[in-house]
């Protein structure tokens, strides 16, 4: 299986609750190494752009304002087959649905302070560090 990259966010749910390192240690015990990491105030613009996806979806305007509610993490995560083995200790969307075990499982509050985001695949991936990280933040 080949290393690979990923891009995360430890949502301000997780952060307004002292959580980040209890979230990052879940993400490292899951084979998942951290090659940069920043805290930061996501802006209105930013976060609309991050989930311009989303845009259509009743739920954006709330999402937005969840995102930039409080400070987030985002971070570039690296390890085997990541996109995947990062979605796998994430757990499903909604807490109620997630495994046993999963950072959704023990530290969400709702469908929508889920406190954790993970890429959905290898391109988005890419997308998304570039969105967030210059390539010198970066250190594999
Ligand atoms: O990739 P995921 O974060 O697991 O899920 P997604 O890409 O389908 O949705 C992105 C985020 O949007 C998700 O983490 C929380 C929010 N969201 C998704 N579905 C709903 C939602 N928020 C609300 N309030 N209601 C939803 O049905």
């Amino acid at each position: 299986m080949a290393v690979t990259r990923t891009f995360s966010i430890i949502k301000p749910d997780a952060t307004r609750r002292n959580l980040t390192g209890a979230v990052t240690k879940m993400l490292e015990d899951a084979g998942l190494r951290v090659i940069a990491s920043k805290r930061i105030q996501m802006t209105r613009e930013q976060a609309e752009g991050f989930y311009a996806v989303h845009k259509e979806r009743p739920f954006f305007g709330e999402l937005c304002d969840f995102m930039t509610s409080g400070p987030v993490v985002v971070q570039v995560l690296e390890g085997e087959d990541a996109v995947k083995r990062n979605r796998e200790v994430m757990g499903a969307t909604n807490p109620a649905d997630a495994a046993e075990g999963t950072i959704r499982k023990v530290f969400a509050e709702s469908i929508e302070a889920n406190s954790v985001h993970g890429s959905d695949s290898d391109e988005n991936a890419a997308i998304e560090i570039d969105y967030f990280f210059k390539t010198d933040e970066i250190v594999g």
